[in-house]
Formats: C-alpha cells, sequence, structure tokens
C-alpha cells in the first residue's frame, strides 16, 4: 500500500502484499477503506505479523465499525475482551454451526433458500476451485477496466495469492493406490470428498450416525456420574466421557489401518502436549509439501489449527467424517486420547502403524485441565474434583496410569511402532525430540536439511508464541463431539510446574505420592 497521506494514490503503487504498518496519517474514512480493502485481499489470513490479537486489522476493523457507527469501545470493554468477542461470535465457524443458521426452515423473506445455503466454506481463494487460470484472468481484466479511475482496487483472483491448495478426491475411488492422488499427510480440513459427478460433499451429516449406532452398546456401559462434568462410562478399560465414547467405539471396532503408506496415531492423554505434538508431527511429516522454512506464511499451519490438520480419529468418527477419513493419503496423520485398548488389534500388530504417545507432569496436566475447562465454559467441576480426578478415575481416559502403562509397555516391547515421548522433554530437547519423531516415521533429517536448519524451523513454526499468535488459533470456536470451545483454549503458558502457583506442597505431595505408589515397579517415572 502507498504511503501517501491522501487518496486518491496511483495504482501502480499499490502493493497486494499487505497493509504498510508504518506510521502514516488517514482519515478514518480512509483506514477503513484500506482495511475493508485489505481484508478483501485475505492478507489477514497469510501474513503472520498481523495476528497479534488485539492488533490485528480485524480488530482494528471492529473498532473503526464501533467508532463510526457512534458506539466506540470503552475502556472498560476493551480490557474485558469486547473486540475478540465479537469477533468470536461472528466467525464462520461460529455462526455456521448454530442450529438457526442450519439447513432446515428458511429464513424469513428467503422462502426457497434452505439458511445453511447462506454459510458454505467463507474461504479465500475458493474460486481457484472452480475457474481455469485463464477464466481467472478474464474476469480480473474486466473488473480492472471497470474500477479504474476510481481509486478503489478490487482484489484479483489469481495472480498474487495461492488459494489454500484444496484436495478434492472422489468418495468413490479406492483410497490412496491411483497415481497422481497427493501423498499425505495432508491438512485433514483441505480433504473435500466428492462424488463421481465432481460435487462437493462437505457437509457433515446432520445426525451423527455412531452415536445412534452403538446407543444400545453404550447404555448397557458401566457409568458414573458423581464427581465429573458429564455422565462417563467405562469402555475397554477406560473412563470417558460419554458423549465421547460412540467415537471410541468405532474407532475401535471400523477403524481399517492401511498397509500401503502406514498411518500414524498420535495419542496423549487430554492436556499433555496434544496440540503441540499435531503441530511438530505434521510439520516434520509432511515438510516435503509443506516446506517449514521460507515463506512460512504458506505452511498449513499459518491458517489452521493444527486440530484441523490432524483429526481425533474418534470425534471424526461422531462427526460423519468417516469418508474423509478414508480419503485422506498415505500415510495418515491421526489423533486418539483413547487408550492402547481401543487401538484396533489391527492396528497394533501392523508394522506399517506408529504411534506417538505423548505424557506430561500429571499435576501440570490437571491445571490446564482446569483452565481449559474454564474457558470453554463448560466446566461444572470443582478445583477440587478436577484435582481428585487422579485418584478417583473421573479424569478423562482414567485410571491415567493405565493409560499411560499401556502406551509405555507397548514402546518397551516394539519400540519401532510405539515412540513414547514426555512434554517436559520436548521442552527441554526440542532438537533431539523432533529428529526422533523423524526417525520413527521413517523419515529422518538429511544432513542436508539439517545444515539447512530445517528442525530449528520446525521448532519456530510450531513454538507456543507463534501458534498462539495465530489467527486460527485465537479467534473463533470449533465443535469438539459436540462441545464448542475457544480455539484459544489449546494455547496458554506452555511451561513445567505451574501447578505450584495453584496447590499446597502437601496437595502435591499427596498425588505425586499416589502416583508413586501406582508406577512402582514399572520402571516409569514422571520428569519434574
Ligand atoms: P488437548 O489434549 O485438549 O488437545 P493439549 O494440547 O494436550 O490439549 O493441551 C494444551 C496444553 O498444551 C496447554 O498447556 P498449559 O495449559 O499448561 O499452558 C498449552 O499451552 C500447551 N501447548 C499448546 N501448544 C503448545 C506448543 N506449541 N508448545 C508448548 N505447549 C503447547
Amino acid at each position: 500500500m502507498a504511503t501517501a497521506a491522501t487518496g486518491p494514490v496511483p495504482f501502480k503503487d499499490v502493493d497486494d502484499d499487505g497493509i504498510d504498518f508504518s506510521p502514516r496519517v488517514l482519515s478514518p474514512k480512509e483506514e477503513f477503506a484500506d482495511l475493508v480493502a485489505s481484508l478483501l485481499r485475505k492478507q489477514l489470513f497469510m501474513d503472520g505479523r498481523l495476528y497479534q490479537l488485539g492488533h490485528s486489522p480485524r480488530c482494528r476493523l471492529i473498532r473503526l465499525l464501533a467508532a463510526f457507527v457512534g458506539r466506540p469501545f470503552t475502556a472498560a470493554e476493551e480490557a474485558a475482551g469486547a473486540v475478540a468477542s465479537v469477533i468470536e461470535l461472528c466467525s464462520f465457524d461460529r455462526m455456521k454451526g448454530l442450529e438457526v443458521n442450519k439447513r432446515s426452515g428458511t429464513p424469513g423473506g428467503y422462502k426457497s433458500i434452505p439458511r445453511d445455503a447462506f454459510f458454505r466454506k467463507g474461504v479465500n481463494g475458493d474460486c481457484a476451485n472452480h475457474m481455469s487460470p485463464e477464466t481467472a484472468a478474464r474476469l480480473d481484466g474486466i473488473f480492472c477496466d471497470k474500477f479504474r479511475g476510481t481509486g478503489l482496487a478490487i482484489p484479483t483472483t489469481g495472480s498474487r495469492h495461492e488459494a489454500p491448495q484444496k484436495h478434492h478426491i472422489s468418495a468413490m475411488s479406492p483410497t490412496n493406490t491411483g497415481s497422481g492422488k497427493p501423498a499425505g499427510p495432508i491438512p485433514f480440513k483441505d480433504i473435500i470428498i466428492s462424488d463421481d459427478d465432481g460435487d462437493d460433499n462437505r457437509q457433515q451429516q446432520q445426525q451423527p450416525p455412531v452415536a445412534d449406532e452403538y446407543r444400545d452398546v453404550i447404555a448397557a456401559l458401566p457409568c458414573r456420574l458423581q464427581g465429573t462434568p458429564q455422565r462417563m462410562r467405562l469402555y475397554e478399560g477406560a473412563w470417558y466421557r460419554e458423549d465421547w465414547v460412540p467415537g471410541i467405539i468405532a474407532f475401535h471396532r471400523r477403524f481399517v489401518p492401511r498397509d500401503d503408506g502406514g498411518d500414524v496415531i498420535l495419542a496423549s492423554l487430554p492436556k499433555c502436549g496434544t496440540t503441540w505434538l499435531k503441530a511438530l508431527a505434521f510439520a516434520v511429516a509432511a515438510r516435503g509439501a509443506y516446506p517449514p522454512a521460507g515463506d512460512v506464511q504458506r505452511h498449513p499451519l499459518a491458517r489452521l489449527s493444527p486440530h484441523d490438520c490432524v483429526p481425533f480419529v474418534e470425534a471424526a468418527y461422531f462427526a460423519g467424517e468417516e469418508a474423509r477419513l478414508e480419503a485422506a493419503p498415505s500415510p495418515r496423520l491421526m489423533s486418539t486420547h483413547a487408550s492402547y485398548s481401543v487401538l484396533p488389534a489391527s492396528m497394533r500388530e501392523n508394522p506399517r502403524c506408529k504411534v506417538i504417545y505423548i505424557c506430561r507432569q500429571p499435576k501440570d496436566m490437571l491445571i490446564s485441565y482446569w483452565h481449559f475447562m474454564n474457558r470453554s465454559k463448560f466446566n461444572t467441576m470443582s478445583f477440587s474434583d478436577v484435582w481428585k480426578s487422579i485418584p478417583e478415575s473421573t479424569y478423562f481416559g482414567s485410571p491415567i496410569w493405565e493409560h499411560i502403562l499401556g502406551y509405555w509397555n507397548a514402546s518397551k516391547m516394539n519400540p519401532d511402532r510405539v515412540l513414547f515421548l514426555k512434554y517436559e522433554d520436548v521442552l527441554c530437547d526440542p532438537i533431539k525430540n523432533i529428529e526422533r519423531i523423524a526417525e520413527f516415521i521413517g523419515q529422518p533429517f538429511s544432513e542436508a536439511e539439517k545444515k539447512a536448519g530445517i528442525v530449528g524451523s520446525i521448532i519456530n513454526l510450531c513454538s507456543l508464541q507463534n501458534l498462539k499468535a495465530l489467527d486460527p488459533n485465537n479467534i473463533g470456536f470449533r465443535r469438539v463431539v459436540g462441545i464448542e470451545v475457544p480455539n484459544g483454549s489449546y494455547f496458554r503458558k506452555g511451561k513445567v510446574g505451574d501447578w505450584v502457583n495453584y496447590v499446597t506442597p502437601e496437595m502435591a505431595e499427596s498425588l505425586d505420592k499416589f502416583l508413586c505408589d501406582k508406577f512402582h515397579g514399572t520402571g516409569f517415572a514422571f520428569t519434574d
């Protein structure tokens, strides 16, 4: 953008590369027009510099809108995060998920248009999936002519921006055996299932079928209510929130591992570094297609949450996304919170299937969980109930010592199939652990890559500081097994030993002792 104080500016001076933050004086009207144009140009979604919450152009736009309509945000509202709340409230994913905007019924005045027709993809650059570059160039030319001399620069469809790559995969074709298909892993959210006529079929099923299919099975499982935020069920030796159980059963019973290019499953108890591991494993495994160095704004992790790149298998089953799981090219990268006993035998015994488990010091895990629940507003557990959830086996996936030992023992028996990591170790020596991940999945770093500093690039790309500042990770909500959680709730402090700020040494000692007994003689111990 030109640095002239007033417009119009020479058209040639308008740079499509984004917003210039160098100080300049603009009238509110100019600033508003500038921001609208920038929003249209989609730079907001691509430029990592712009994502600082509270300073992103989106936030500035909301403030300008508020001032424009005579209702500027007060200092108190700003302090309470009102701007971010407005953005979250109006975010595409959130609005699309609202019942009132779903398929049934039609909004007033649009008698024959289903409500969900107003909420489709909401992504910039989707036109690239529907028209040839020649058609796009012709359209650009027409608009350029029409707006010439008006001072209004319309974003072009094709030239400077690459649309996020979408992967159309025919639901009817055999998976991953044909040539010409993209090699995995690719971001799960980018997979579009097309029928043989080429029509997109991304709509999630309205009624998750696995919840119906396994209703009777679940009703017969041991049940527990006390001290839990929600009813829990015991399945294959572990306690899970009831709403996760259909997906977990489907994973256990229906999942077919790949023989051709293999599968990689990232496993963990909640709040042990799942999101981080997803980012790291994706960046490592997909580094051929998506280089983590250079123009990282093009990396999927710059526009998608790690959870959009690597799905929870059980959540995918719950959401009726089984076809997408099937369509994902090999090697597939997926995750689970289920215990080792839930992994289908065909997977546990398949040398081409790899499991990476991450555990964390339980005191920090509990504190992280407490914050996550509060931020997600589905908390009905007191702090004391959360703290007791390990000995009382009300933590998701409990008993946690069995969850951990299931994977620990498997890693000892089959170190080439199960890699066991600790959050604290990865934090302390990321290079070593990222190299371990790469080697384990059969993609060791070459000497040239090491020399080029690729591991360091992956560390930076996946750092809490970087991910936390990105829009997909701090704005909006995501639905995980029927519950809406803010994207930002997955990113907090990322520290070792934060528990000291919440519990007394006596409380900590008592939990340590309890777990010490459970792990006695197993060879496993936590890193403090
Ligand atoms: P999940 O199991 O529900 O997906 P998970 O990602 O395991 O959650 O846990 C979130 C924790 O990982 C948070 O820890 P804290 O509450 O103690 O801060 C979060 O900050 C931390 N985390 C998320 N991303 C990263 C990262 N890139 N590096 C380090 N820690 C991270």
